[in-house]
């Protein structure tokens, strides 16, 4: 039953449908699935198949911005079911997050907050083509523990490391820690630019964020 409705959530996405894939957000709540599996193996499927045909040149931008709305939709359907399981009252530290100058992608970058929020942190999400000055200056301004940095471009992903140079530059490290994260990320770059934690995917942010900020135990 589930994998016909992971099938047609991942449809939804190829097909730009934001009407269907919300639908389907909704029968997934209803029928007791994990909106973390709905977006994993359902959207996250259907975003992954655009992606490749964008590459073999079978889709165009238009495709890709269609495609990133229907998930929009339903992560948007989605997110107070996520928010209801993992319940957390205490305030377990603050996060920056935002995607790189240059970079417009947010679909996972809203998902890492998404997540985080679910699981106690505050988290100011700066949006999207976010230049290392905002990242320092809100830093400061709502003293953050952790800057979460997204790109999604292998050419933008530089714009992680002049993050890290202008907190470091401002002063602000080690006392505030940053999480570097997006698909062509990697722990082996993390580590060159000095980042203090990679994570590949939105649950692996929380665990990792939980360890920067002391908090024993999983997720
Ligand atoms: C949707 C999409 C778009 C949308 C974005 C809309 C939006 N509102 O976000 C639009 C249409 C705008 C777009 C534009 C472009 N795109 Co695009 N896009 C995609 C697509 C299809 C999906 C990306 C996505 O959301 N994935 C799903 C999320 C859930 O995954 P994720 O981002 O990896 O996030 C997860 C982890 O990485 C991690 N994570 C993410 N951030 C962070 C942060 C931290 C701190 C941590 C710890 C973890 C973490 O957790 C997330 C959840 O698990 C991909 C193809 C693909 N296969 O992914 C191409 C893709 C990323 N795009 C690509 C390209 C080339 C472009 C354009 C340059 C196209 C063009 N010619 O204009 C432009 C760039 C615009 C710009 N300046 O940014 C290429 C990138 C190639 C590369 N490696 O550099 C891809 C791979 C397509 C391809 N196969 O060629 N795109």
């Amino acid at each position: 039953m589930s994998n016909e409705l992971f099938e047609a959530m991942c449809q939804s996405v190829i097909d730009g449908d934001p009407d269907a894939a919300a639908a389907l957000a909704e029968q997934s709540i209803h029928d007791g699935v994990d909106p973390l599996e709905a977006i994993d193996l359902g959207y996250v499927a259907g975003l992954t198949e655009v992606g490749a045909r964008f590459s073999t040149g079978e889709m165009f931008l238009p495709d890709m911005m269609l495609a990133a709305r229907a998930m929009q939709r339903a992560v948007a359907v989605l997110e107070p079911e996520m928010t209801r399981r993992a319940m957390h009252r205490q305030v377990l530290g603050r996060v920056v997050l935002g995607t790189v100058k240059g970079d417009i992608h947010e679909i996972g970058k809203n998902l890492v907050g998404i997540m985080l929020s679910a699981n106690g942190f505050e988290v100011h999400d700066l949006g999207v083509d976010v230049p290392p000055e905002r990242f320092v200056e809100t830093a400061r301004s709502v003293g953050a523990d952790i800057v979460g940095i997204s790109a999604r471009l292998t050419t933008t992903m530089t714009g992680q490391r002049d993050v890290i140079r202008a907190l470091d530059a401002a002063g602000l490290r080690p006392g505030v820690k940053v999480l570097v994260g997006g698909a062509p990320v990697t722990r082996a770059w993390s580590t060159d630019i000095g980042a203090d934690g990679y994570a590949e995917d939105a649950i692996g942010a929380v665990a990792l964020s939980r360890e920067l900020v002391g908090v024993a135990g999983t997720v």
